[in-house]
C-alpha cells in the first residue's frame, strides 16, 4: 500500500536544505526470490563515510518493508543500535568502513501504485524513479549516491523464463524446485532510480546496431507473446536514435546490450533504467492497422528520448530532484530535435509550441505554478510536469538559439567530457555552456528559478522622413504562488521585417557597422527596450519571435490585414502558421463577445479569404497546410480568455467550421477525392502529410450533415487498411452525430476487442465525443467489462481524457462532471496515487472560471481534502489549489 497522511500535513523538501550524502555506496549486490506474493530481497551494500573520521548515524530510506534481518560485516546488529520507522531505517552509529546486509520482504502482487516492484500482466518489473527503490530495499534513496550494481534474479523457470536486469548477463543456471538464476552486472556507478528489473514469459524481437567506433550492440525488445509483429517501427526508431546521437552529439552507447520491455501497467510513458528501458506499451507497439501516423510519430520520439537518457540522465544525472530539469528538459529538447530532422521541422515545432502554449502556460498560471528548477516539492512525482520538461526544453533551446549550433555543441560536449559520471545541477550545465563560449549567462539563468510566463508588449513605429522604424518591447511576468516580484529576464527574439511583397529587408541597427543581416536575435534584456533599425525604405511588417524563439506570451500591435499578409508569406514557417492562428483567434473571441446579441454569422471576410489562399495553395506541404487549416483549440482558446466560457467557445468554433466547411466546401470536397493513396501503408512525411489533410477535409466536409458525405466517410471507415483513416473516419462519424455512428462504433469494438491499445482508443474517441449527454455516456462506459480503474491507460483513456479533452462536456453547468472527477480520484487515491493526482488537474483551474463553476469546482476540491488519509501526491495538488 503506498503511505497514506491524514489530516497531519506531509512536509515539504527544500533545495536550500541539500546536503551532501554522509555515506559513500561504494556497490550492492542485490538477490531476488521472486514470488508473487511474498519476495525476498537480499541487498549486500559497501559503505563508507565521506569525512572520515566522522561518525554519523546512517540513515536508509525504506516504505511498506517487512525488515527480516540485518547484519553489519557479518553479525546481526544489536535491537539499540538501530530504529526503523513507516519510512525509514537508522543505523545510529556505524562504522567508517562495512558491509550492510539486509533482508526485507515485499508483495509485488499487492502493488496498486506501480511504483518499485510489481506485477504486470503475470510478469514482475519495476519503476524506481523517482523514489521507487525504497519500497524494494533499504537504501540512500537519492539521486547523488551512485553505485554498480550486481543482481541475482531467482524465479519458478516455467513462468518466469525471462530474467533481466541492468548491465551484462554475467551468470546463469538451475535451481532445484524448477527454478532458475541469472546474475547481472553494470560497470557504470548509477543512481537507485535507474535500477529495474524483469522477470516474466516474453517474446524477445532481436537486432543489433555497430557503433561509429564499430562495437556490436544487441538490441532486444520484450514484448508480449503475439506482439512480435508490432516490434519493428520500435527497433528502427531505436536505430535512428542511436545513429542521430552519434552524429549530432558525438554520443555513443557504452553497454553490450539495449533492451527495451513493453507493458501494459504503467504510470507514465517509459523509463530510462539503464540498459533496460521499460516502456508503456503503446510506446513501443505498432502496425498500419493498429497504430495511427501520430502513434508512429510518438513511438519514435518516446524511444529516442528515453534512449538520449543513456547520456543526458545516466552517465551525468540530476544531484537531486529540484534538478530534474537537468535531465528532462535537455532530454526534451534532444528528441524535439530528432523528430524535426526525421520528419517535418515545422509541424514538430508547431505541435510542440501548441503543447506548451495550452497546457504548460495554464500551469504556469495556476496555483501549480514552480520555476523550472524548483525550490520545494511536498511530493517530487507531482514535479514531472509541463514546466519542468517542456518549459524545460524551451530553456535549452534558447542556449542553442544564443549560442549557435556549433556553440551550443562545443557547451554540451565540455558539459559531458567534465561531468561523465557525476551528479550535477543546472548551474554546472549552464557552467559548460559559458565556459566552452567564453560568455556570461548570468541574467539567462533566471529562467530557472522564476516561475510565470513572460508577457512581451511590442510597440512598433515607422517614421517616414528618417527612414527609421522602431521596436519598443515591454517585459513583464505576472507573479506567481510564492513569487509576488519578478526580474527582468533575457528573451532572444529571432526577428525579419517583411517589405511589401513579403521579402525579408536588410537589417541595421541604430549605431550598428557591419553587413545587415536579413533574420536575427535581438536579446530584450530590460523591462523596457528600444531597437532602431536604420535605412528602412518602406513601413515594414515585423515578423517577431520567428520559431518561437523565447517561451512568452506575444502581444503586437498588428492589424487583421498585416496577420493575414504574414500568414500567406512570411517565410518563418512557424511565423506564418501562427499569424493564420491569431487572425482566427481575433475572429473567434470578438465572435465570443457577440453572442449574446444572437448574431450567427462569425466568419469573418479576411479570415475566409486567408482559408481561401492556403487552399488554393498547391506548393504546401501536406502536412503544413492541414496545421494551417486548423482552428486553435478549444483549449487554446480558453488560455486567450479572461473568464474561460467553454460552452460558448465551443459553439462558435463549431459554428465557425460549418461555415468554413460550407463556404469552401468545393475545396474541401477536392481535397478528400485527389489525396487519396491507393497503395500499402506507408509510414513517411508525405504519405502521412496526405492522410492529415484528407481527414482533416473529411471532418470539416462531415459538420455540413450530407448524407452522401456520410456516406463516404462511412465507407473510408470501412476500407481502410489502416488505423489512421479507419479512426479519423469513425471519429468524425461519432462526433458528429451520423447516422452510422453507432453501427460503426460497434463494429470496431468487434473486431479490435482482443488488443487493449485499440480498445483504448475506443474508450478515447468516446470520450471527446461533443455530442450532448457526455457525462452520461462516459458513466455508462465506466460500466463497460473492459473499464478498469487499475490500469492507467484504460482509466487515462476514459476518464481524464474525458476531463481534460472534452471542456464543453465537462464543464456542463450543473457541476456534476466535477462530482464525477472528484469521485474517481478519491477512489484512485487509494490505489495509485501517481494517477490519482495527475487526474485532479482540470480541477486546479478553476480560478480562471465563472462564479458559479468556481464554487462547483471548488467543492469537489474540499471534498477530496476531506476525504480521509490522503496520499502525499494528491494532498499537496488538492491543498496548494485551494
Ligand atoms: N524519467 C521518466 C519519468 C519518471 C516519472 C516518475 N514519476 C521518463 C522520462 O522522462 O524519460
Ligand atoms: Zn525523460
Amino acid at each position: 500500500m503506498p503511505a497514506q497522511y491524514d489530516t497531519a500535513k506531509p512536509a515539504a523538501t527544500y533545495l536550500d536544505d541539500y546536503t551532501p550524502p554522509a555515506y559513500r555506496v561504494e556497490s550492492i549486490d542485490l538477490h531476488f526470490a521472486l514470488n508473487e506474493s511474498d519476495t525476498v530481497v537480499t541487498s549486500r551494500l559497501k559503505l563508507s563515510a565521506r569525512e572520515a573520521g566522522k561518525k554519523m548515524p546512517l540513515r536508509l530510506d525504506g516504505q511498506g518493508l517487512e525488515l527480516l534481518a540485518i547484519e553489519i560485516d557479518g553479525q546481526p546488529v544489536a535491537a539499540s543500535e538501530y530504529c526503523v520507522d513507516a519510512e525509514s531505517l537508522t543505523l545510529t552509529a556505524p562504522p567508517a568502513h562495512f558491509e550492510l546486509r539486509v533482508l526485507t520482504r515485499i508483495h509485488p502482487n499487492r502493488n496498486t501504485a506501480l511504483v518499485g516492484l510489481y506485477v504486470s500482466g503475470g510478469n514482475f518489473c519495476t519503476q524506481c524513479e523517482a523514489e521507487g527503490f525504497r519500497s524494494i530495499t533499504y537504501y540512500p534513496d537519492r539521486p547523488d549516491v551512485m553505485a554498480v550494481y550486481t543482481t541475482t534474479l531467482d524465479a519458478d523457470k516455467a513462468r518466469y523464463p525471462v530474467l533481466l536486469s541492468n548491465g551484462n548477463r554475467i551468470a546463469h543456471g538451475e535451481l532445484a524446485e524448477g527454478r532458475h538464476f541469472a546474475t547481472w552486472h553494470d560497470p557504470f556507478p548509477k543512481p537507485c532510480y535507474l535500477f529495474a528489473l524483469v522477470a516474466g514469459d516474453l517474446a524477445c524481437v532481436r537486432d543489433s546496431f555497430s557503433t561509429r567506433s564499430g562495437r556490436q550492440v544487441a538490441l532486444e525488445l520484450y514484448v508480449q507473446h503475439g506482439n512480435e509483429d508490432k516490434c519493428s517501427h520500435a527497433l528502427e526508431s531505436l536505430k535512428k536514435a542511436m545513429a542521430w546521437d552519434e552524429r549530432v552529439y558525438g554520443r555513443e552507447y557504452d553497454l553490450d546490450s539495449y533492451m527495451i520491455v513493453a507493458v501494459d501497467d504503467f504510470n507514465m510513458g517509459a523509463m530510462e533504467n539503464k540498459g533496460l528501458n521499460i516502456f508503456n506499451s503503446k510506446y513501443v507497439l505498432a502496425r498500419p492497422d493498429t497504430a495511427t501516423d501520430d502513434d508512429y510519430i510518438h513511438i519514435e520520439g518516446v524511444i529516442a528520448h528515453e534512449y538520449f537518457h543513456n547520456w543526458s540522465g545516466n552517465r551525468v544525472t540530476c544531484r537531486d530532484w529540484f534538478q530534474l530539469s537537468l535531465k528532462e528538459g535537455f532530454t526534451v529538447f534532444r528528441d524535439q530535435q530528432f523528430t524535426a530532422d526525421m520528419n517535418s521541422a515545422a509541424v514538430k515545432r508547431i505541435d510542440d509550441v501548441s503543447l506548451l502554449r495550452t497546457r504548460q502556460f495554464a500551469e504556469d498560471a495556476g496555483p501549480m505554478a514552480h520555476p523550472v528548477r524548483p525550490a520545494s516539492y511536498v511530493e517530487i512525482n507531482n514535479f514531472y510536469t509541463l514546466t519542468v520538461y517542456e518549459k524545460g526544453a524551451e530553456l535549452v533551446r534558447m542556449l542553442h538559439t544564443l549560442l549557435g549550433a556549433e556553440g551550443f555543441r562545443r557547451g554540451s560536449d565540455l558539459y559531458f567530457e567534465r561531468h561523465d559520471g557525476q551528479a550535477v545541477t543546472t548551474d554546472d550545465f549552464v557552467a559548460a555552456m559559458e565556459a566552452a563560449n567564453g560568455v556570461e549567462l548570468a541574467q539567462f539563468k533566471r529562467w530557472y528559478s522564476q516561475a510565470g510566463t513572460p508577457q512581451l508588449k511590442v510597440i512598433s513605429h515607422y517614421d517616414n522622413n528618417a527612414r527609421r522604424y522602431t521596436l519598443e518591447f515591454r517585459q513583464a511576468t505576472p507573479p506567481t504562488p510564492g513569487e509576488p516580484n519578478k526580474q527582468p529576464l533575457m528573451i532572444p527574439v529571432a526577428m525579419a521585417l517583411l517589405d511589401r511583397n513579403g521579402n525579408e529587408m536588410a537589417l541595421q541597427l541604430e549605431g550598428e557597422t557591419g553587413a545587415a543581416a536579413r533574420q536575427r536575435v535581438l536579446q530584450v534584456t530590460q523591462e523596457r527596450q528600444q531597437f532602431i533599425f536604420t535605412d528602412v525604405v518602406q513601413p515594414p511588417v515585423p515578423s517577431l519571435l520567428r520559431g518561437f524563439s523565447a517561451p512568452v506570451k506575444l502581444q503586437i500591435d498588428l492589424s487583421d490585414e498585416q496577420l493575414a499578409f504574414l500568414a500567406g508569406h512570411d517565410r518563418d514557417s512557424f511565423n506564418r502558421w501562427e499569424s493564420g492562428q491569431q487572425l482566427a483567434m481575433r475572429v473567434i473571441l470578438r465572435a465570443i463577445d457577440r453572442l449574446d446579441r444572437g448574431d450567427g454569422c462569425i466568419l469573418e471576410p479576411t479570415l475566409a479569404e486567408a482559408f481561401g489562399r492556403t487552399l488554393a495553395d498547391s506548393s504546401l506541404d501536406r502536412a503544413l497546410m492541414a496545421e494551417a487549416l486548423t482552428l486553435p483549440s478549444e483549449l487554446y482558446i480558453a488560455e486567450a480568455m479572461d473568464e474561460v466560457e467553454p460552452l460558448a467557445i465551443h459553439r462558435v468554433r463549431l459554428a465557425l467550421r460549418q461555415q468554413l466547411a460550407a463556404l469552401h466546401r468545393e475545396q474541401w470536397q477536392h481535397l478528400f477525392d485527389t489525396l487519396v493513396d491507393h497503395g500499402p501503408y506507408r509510414f513517411d512525411a508525405n504519405s502521412s502529410g496526405r492522410r492529415r489533410l484528407r481527414n482533416l477535409a473529411l471532418s470539416y466536409l462531415m459538420e455540413l450533415h450530407d448524407t452522401s458525405i456520410q456516406q463516404q466517410c462511412h465507407e473510408l471507415y470501412s476500407r481502410a487498411n489502416n488505423m489512421t483513416d479507419a479512426l479519423a473516419a469513425l471519429t468524425t462519424l461519432l462526433h458528429t452525430g451520423a447516422p452510422q455512428s453507432d453501427a460503426a462504433l460497434a463494429d470496431f469494438y468487434q473486431r479490435w476487442q482482443k488488443d487493449v491499445l485499440v480498445i483504448d482508443k475506443w474508450f478515447m474517441l468516446q470520450a471527446t465525443n461533443p455530442q450532448p449527454g457526455g457525462l452520461e455516456r462516459v458513466q455508462r462506459l465506466t460500466q463497460h467489462q473492459d473499464f478498469s480503474l487499475k490500469n492507467p491507460n484504460r482509466l487515462r483513456s476514459l476518464v481524464a481524457t474525458f476531463c481534460l479533452r472534452n471542456p464543453s462536456q465537462f464543464h456542463r453547468n450543473d457541476g456534476m462532471a466535477y462530482r464525477f472527477l472528484g469521485d474517481y480520484v478519491i477512489e484512485l487515491n487509494a490505489l495509485n496515487p501517481q494517477v490519482a493526482s495527475r487526474l485532479l488537474e482540470p480541477l486546479t483551474h478553476w480560478r480562471r472560471f465563472d462564479e458559479l463553476r468556481q464554487k462547483q469546482m471548488v467543492e469537489q476540491l474540499e471534498r477530496i481534502l476531506a476525504s480521509g488519509k490522503l496520499s502525499r501526491d494528491v494532498y499537496e495538488v488538492a491543498s496548494k489549489s485551494l
